[in-house]
């Protein structure tokens, strides 16, 4: 990500967080700073499908192909806007909206480990070689609620179904659970041992 590192509200990886839209404002100004300091940094946004309904993506996706800026746009369909199913307010395929704007685009299945590295390597090296955008339409579902209080705010209203959230926990749909099998039947048992004794290590100290 670009920006210098004193910049408001990013940590030290050069990750900036927002809530709503104004990432993808703020992720199109760390683009171009990082154009005009040559430093071959590449800014990534994600943003929901809920937000690809808003003018601001228009702006930025126009912009930053006319200035060619490092930058790659990732949406994350996850087929919920905040508590509406994203059919009742979406019309149309999100990814066309970019395609629009003669951007490489890649729509891919979000909970695939390697299809998600596949597209985002390929963005990211055509964004570091002056290529200008691209755009990732990653297909998921959200399994934790919209926010942390979800169930306070909605205080015992429901606008979907336990099954379906039990569904996609399952290991042929979990992210984590597809990777681990992908790993272990390439015989990588001992590397995954190994990232999954990092990671309790990592979550002990946190
Ligand atoms: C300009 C603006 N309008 C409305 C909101 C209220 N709001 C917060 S999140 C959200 C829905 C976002 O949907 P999505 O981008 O799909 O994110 P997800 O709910 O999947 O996390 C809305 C409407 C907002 N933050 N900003
Ligand atoms: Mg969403």
């Amino acid at each position: 990500m670009a920006a210098r590192d004193d910049r408001a509200g990013q940590d030290r990886a050069g990750r900036i967080r927002t809530a709503g839209n104004e990432a993808l404002a703020i992720a199109a100004g760390a683009a171009f700073g990082t154009k005009l300091d040559g430093d071959g940094k590449v800014a990534a946004c994600f943003f929901g499908d809920g937000a690809s309904n808003q003018g601001v993506l228009m702006e930025r996706l126009n912009l930053s192909t006319l200035w060619e800026l490092p930058l790659v746009f990732v949406c994350e369909n996850n087929t919920f806007s905040e508590f509406t199913p994203s059919r009742e307010v979406t019309a149309g395929r999100i990814a066309d909206r970019a395609r629009a704007f003669g951007m490489p685009i890649a729509e891919v299945d979000g909970n695939d480990v390697a299809a998600v590295w596949q597209a985002a390597a390929g963005a990211v090296a055509r964004a570091r070689s002056g290529g200008g955008p691209s755009f990732i339409e990653a297909h998921t579902y959200r399994i934790q609620g919209h926010c942390e209080a979800e169930a306070f705010v909605l205080s015992g209203g429901r606008y979907r179904e336990d099954a379906e959230i039990a569904a996609w926990k399952q290991e042929d749909k979990d992210p984590v659970l597809r990777c681990r099998a992908t790993l272990l039947a390439s015989g990588a048992a001992d590397m995954l041992q190994a990232i999954e004794a990092r990671v309790l290590v990592q979550v002990d100290d946190a």
